[in-house]
């Protein structure tokens, strides 16, 4: 009997098995929004032994019954507060951390950044200690499969004095972990707070070395498009109001192509929160269609109720791709991680070895 081919594997169904089995990187995960029921309970139940209150388990019985549901951008927003009312130590962070990074190498994920806003709680946990807990975790990790790196986020809803806490906290870190601690992102509820405020941050992050990701237009805020793109950060999340079909315009959306940065797209996240109207009509798309680069994300694991896989399968699913062109999708997501070069070789090597293998059985 003949081996298969890359030809007959391109014939092949997409299924959820080859999704699992499709080596992944995931470049948009956010931690407190990725983490699962079962953390959510044991850290609850941490938090209850520590306190004797059981205050947050019932917040948590309340927001798990709903997990993964549709619900507004608003509503995310909220839910977010019930993780980050259990990560408030170092303990907490560092648990977070660990099982989120064994969640995605479960999911066949082969290289990870993880991000998260570091905050502080008086008396218990400086904006420090909660990123030393996720290097501590993530160098402690025990799942060889994986490599992972950290990105710091900074809150749009926070301000500038909180903005540059956490530059000069993040700025000590990287210099004493510059190939963990790789880039800055800017995040938080798209409704608030104003991007010119933090631009002076990530000015001075890429200055010292940080790459940069930027959430943009989540919302349509056009004059907001025009001063990220003119930025030029390394990464941009989710790019959702851009098109002009999806709330921005011509020129906003050639500016974007022109750009060639490469894009994180979570179709689930944007589909939950009403920010897309459908898988289907999502601006993946648009942006597949032209080449430009892109890679699938989860943004929210536990509060989308998703994973990778099931990005690619959905992704697959409704633009009718083929296994070849997940390969593809997933090979080409490694020139846009903030790895080191030899990192991102090695990863590619890896990629094709597995590929080969699959292509053979
Ligand atoms: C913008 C988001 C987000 O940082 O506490 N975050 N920011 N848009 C989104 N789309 C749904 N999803 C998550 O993780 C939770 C924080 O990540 C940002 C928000 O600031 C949220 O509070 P960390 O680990």
């Amino acid at each position: 009997m003949r081996a298969g081919t890359s030809d007959d594997n391109m014939m092949l169904q997409v299924s959820d098995v080859f999704c699992k089995r499709l080596p992944k990187v995931e470049l948009h995960a956010h931690l407190n929004g990725s983490l699962s029921t079962k953390t959510l309970r044991e850290l609850a139940n941490l938090q209850k032994s520590l306190s004797g209150s059981d205050d947050a388990v019932w917040n948590i019985q309340e927001a798990i019954i709903e997990h993964g549901q549709k619900r507004t951008l608003e509503e995310c927003f909220q839910l977010f507060g019930i993780a980050h009312s259990l990560t408030t130590t170092p303990a907490a962070v560092y648990k977070a951390t660990q099982d989120v990074i064994k969640e995605f190498a479960d999911d066949g994920v082969l290289y990870l950044e993880l991000r998260s806003t570091p905050r502080s709680v008086p008396g218990v946990m400086s904006k420090a200690q909660y990123i030393q807990a996720m290097v501590d975790a993530i160098q402690n990790s025990t799942d060889g499969q994986i490599l992972v790196k950290l990105m710091v986020s900074l809150d749009r809803q926070q301000g500038q004095e909180s903005a540059s806490e956490t530059l000069d906290a993040v700025l000590t870190a990287h210099s004493q972990n510059p190939k963990l601690i790789v880039g800055l992102d800017l995040s938080g509820d798209p409704m608030k707070g104003s991007l010119t405020d933090y631009l002076p941050s990530l000015a001075h992050a890429r200055n010292a070395g940080l790459k940069i990701s930027i959430h943009c237009a989540e919302i349509p805020n056009p004059d907001e498009v025009e001063k990220i793109l003119d930025f030029h950060p390394d990464r941009l999340g989710h790019c959702t109001c851009i098109h002009p079909l999806y709330g921005g315009s011509q020129e906003l959306w050639i500016k974007l192509l022109n750009s060639h940065i490469p894009v994180e797209l979570c179709l689930t996240s944007n589909v939950k929160c009403g920010t897309a109207e459908s898988y289907k009509k999502h601006h993946f798309i648009h942006l597949f269609s032209v080449k430009h680069p892109v890679v699938l994300a989860t943004d929210d694991k536990g509060v989308f109720s998703t994973s990778l896989s099931e990005e690619y399968m959905l992704t697959a699913d409704s633009h009718g791709l083929s296994r070849e062109q997940l390969w593809q999708m997933a090979l080409s997501s490694i020139d846009y991680t903030f790895a080191s070069e030899e990192e991102k070789n090695q990863l590619k090597d890896m990629f094709l070895q597995i590929k080969q293998l699959s292509d053979v059985q």
